[in-house]
């Protein structure tokens, strides 16, 4: 089912009907030296989450990756990824669809009043780059959008289940005006996010690199880190992870 993406300025798309992985041919076109490139996909045959996990990526999706070279150190790379997040809920919010943020860049849908979730969308975000200096980045959120739940995994949600299906390219043009908003202003990400969160206040339990940590989540950084507070009441600050969100 092909999909007719014209977009605006400043960006250009590359259109696949199908595709093993938008993020991976995003990548292969960042080394060549695009920018503002933004490679999309009715379908994906290996679509990648985070660590080696799969993203499954039917037809009806909305796979898109975003290329691009910001002039920033690489420790401000994650508020590029939270303002993906915040720019997929936003446009997910205006197709009718109750989309709040759980931390760091899951766009969910809340299900009853205590932090339970069906996921939207996810983001996996790759770059290169030396210390001081980010040398291209990709960010790819992948939006379940007009595809039946039974087509996803377990505790998948998509646009057309809660709320009938998107107009994608409109969608996806409303998705990167918010985006190119954002990227301009990294300050204005944080305080977006805090307003869409989920995860703010919740009991949850972060799985580092470290090891685990179980609190209260009460804050983000103006990096965009979680910081939670254990029972014992010390405040950990956690900057990458998995989290979970915890009965009370
Ligand atoms: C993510 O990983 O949430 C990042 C997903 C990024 C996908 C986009 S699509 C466009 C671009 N091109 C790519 O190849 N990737 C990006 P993670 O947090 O690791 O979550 C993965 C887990 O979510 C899986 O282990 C499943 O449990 C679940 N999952 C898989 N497919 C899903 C889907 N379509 N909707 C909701 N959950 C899904």
């Amino acid at each position: 089912e092909a999909v007719e993406y014209g977009l605006e300025a400043p960006f250009s798309v590359e259109y696949h009907d199908a595709i093993g992985s938008t993020n991976s041919r995003a990548r292969e076109l960042a080394v060549d030296g695009a920018e503002d490139v933004v490679v999309l996909a009715d379908e994906q045959t290996g679509g990648r989450g985070r660590l080696e996990r799969e993203w499954a990526a039917p037809s009806g999706g909305v796979w898109l990756s975003v290329v691009d070279r910001p002039a920033i150190a690489p420790s401000r790379a994650p508020l590029y990824t939270l303002a993906i997040s915040v720019a997929t809920a936003t446009a997910a919010r205006e197709a009718g669809v109750d989309a709040r943020i759980k931390w760091p860049n899951d766009v969910v849908v809340p299900v009853g009043e205590e932090g339970d979730y069906r996921k939207l969308s996810g983001i996996l975000t790759e770059m290169e780059g030396e210390t001081d200096r980010v040398e291209w980045i990709v960010v790819g959120p992948g939006i379940n959008a007009n595809i039946d739940v039974d087509a996803l995994p377990e505790g998948a949600t998509s646009i057309r289940e809660e709320a009938g299906d998107v107009d994608r390219r409109r969608f996806v043009q409303r998705l990167l005006e918010e985006f190119d908003n954002l990227r301009t202003d990294l300050e204005s990400v944080v305080p977006a996010w805090r307003d869409l969160a989920l995860t703010l206040g919740q009991r949850v339990r972060v799985d580092r690199p470290s090891g685990e940590v179980v609190g209260d989540a009460v804050d983000i950084t103006e990096t965009g880190a979680l910081v939670l507070e254990t029972d014992d009441g010390e405040r950990v600050t956690v900057s990458a992870g998995d989290c979970e969100h915890l009965r009370p």
